[in-house]
């Protein structure tokens, strides 16, 4: 199974995920669950409100990590420090919940969830309800995020290079968006199409942070989560993907057989784009392209130039041939060197 990963892996490696489904016997199942409401402190210190679940058995009452209030069911588990997944579903014994990258990869599902719902009214990632899952506490100073096929994955961070993945919201809505990809476009995660995918998702990342964190709006990915003790710097900055290393042109495309073939490199090239596209029609005409492009017209295949087609038709559809935003998108994708 591909693994979509926030960061390049070392080596080129696919994680084939054991037959074993992590699935633990659920020896409450005689017991209802009801929704609950608890609390916890995320990994950057902010007390957040959870939706959660309350079973009562005989041994007593526990709250899990178990929102049963959207459309979906969103779950958040422990790996324990292993790479089982999902691993064992978070509980307390009060609604207090302490384990700050539970509450954030919980309470950011939701935020992601209810993005989606709202601006496009996706009923979850498959668009039919599946339920969101999460497991936090993967492996051990792991510095990656992942969405494995069925779940997302955050590890620990390490404490230099970056904390828990879980405290950035851009990077669930960039984990997250794996997924919506992968029932709609399904682009494969190489080459171009591969950096398209990581585009789709570090432009999804911005658009939902627009949504949920717009007093403190930025065009960088990761800038949360990333080098706890260097203040100003994030993994990616999709308005100037050249301050990270990263083309913007197809000029400097980087032709490797690592990484995919530099899925998270050459997608500066298209990000430039989304921040040329972005900055001139706004963030609300933006995403509405993007997302109808996604859904409607990119497929397993789509390149660059494709995708460049792919988001003038959405532009068309919505705002008419020959509209400001059909030519912004144009425009866009011509100063980055692709027609
Ligand atoms: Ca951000
Ligand atoms: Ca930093
Ligand atoms: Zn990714």
């Amino acid at each position: 199974m591909q693994i979509n990963y926030l960061l390049p892996t070392p080596g080129n490696w696919s994680i084939f995920i054991n037959a074993y489904t992590g699935e633990i016997v659920n020896k409450y199942n005689k017991f209802a669950n009801v929704a609950a409401i608890g609390s916890g402190k995320g990994v950057l210190g902010d007390t957040k409100t959870l939706n959660l679940d309350k079973v009562t058995t005989t041994k007593g009452t526990s709250y899990r990590l178990n929102d049963l209030t959207r459309g979906a069911v969103i779950s958040t588990y422990t790996s324990n420090y292993g790479t089982r997944t999902p691993g064992t579903l978070i509980s307390s014994t009060t609604t207090t919940i302490n384990d700050p990258a539970a509450v954030d990869a919980h309470y950011y599902a939701g935020v992601v969830y209810d993005y989606y719902k709202a601006k496009f009214n996706r009923n979850s990632i498959n668009g039919a309800g599946l339920a969101i899952k999460s497991s936090v506490h993967y492996s051990r100073n792991y510095v990656n995020a992942g969405w494995t096929g069925t779940q997302m994955i955050y590890g620990d961070g390490d404490g230099v290079n970056s904390v828990a993945l879980s405290g950035g919201l851009d990077v669930i809505a960039h984990e997250i968006t794996h997924g919506v990809d992968q029932y709609e476009a399904d682009l494969v995660y190489q080459n171009q199409s591969g950096a398209l995918n990581e585009s789709m998702s570090d432009a999804f990342g911005v658009f939902v942070e627009y949504y949920a964190q717009n007093s403190k709006f930025d065009w960088l990915m990761g800038e949360d989560i990333w080098t706890p003790k260097v203040a100003n710097d994030a993994l990616r900055d999709i308005s100037d993907p050249t301050k990270y290393g990263d083309p913007a042109h197809m000029n400097n495309y980087v032709n490797t057989t690592q990484d995919n073939g530099g899925v998270h490199t050459n997608s500066g090239i298209p990000n430039k784009a989304c921040y040329l596209i972005t900055s001139n029609i706004g963030v609300e005409k933006a995403e509405q392209i993007y997302y109808r492009a996604l859904t409607q017209y990119m497929t397993a295949s789509t390149n660059f130039s494709a995708a460049r087609a792919c988001l003038a038709q959405a532009a068309t559809d919505l705002y008419g041939a020959g509209s400001a935003e059909v030519t912004a998108v144009h425009n866009a994708f011509s100063s980055v060197g692709v027609n």
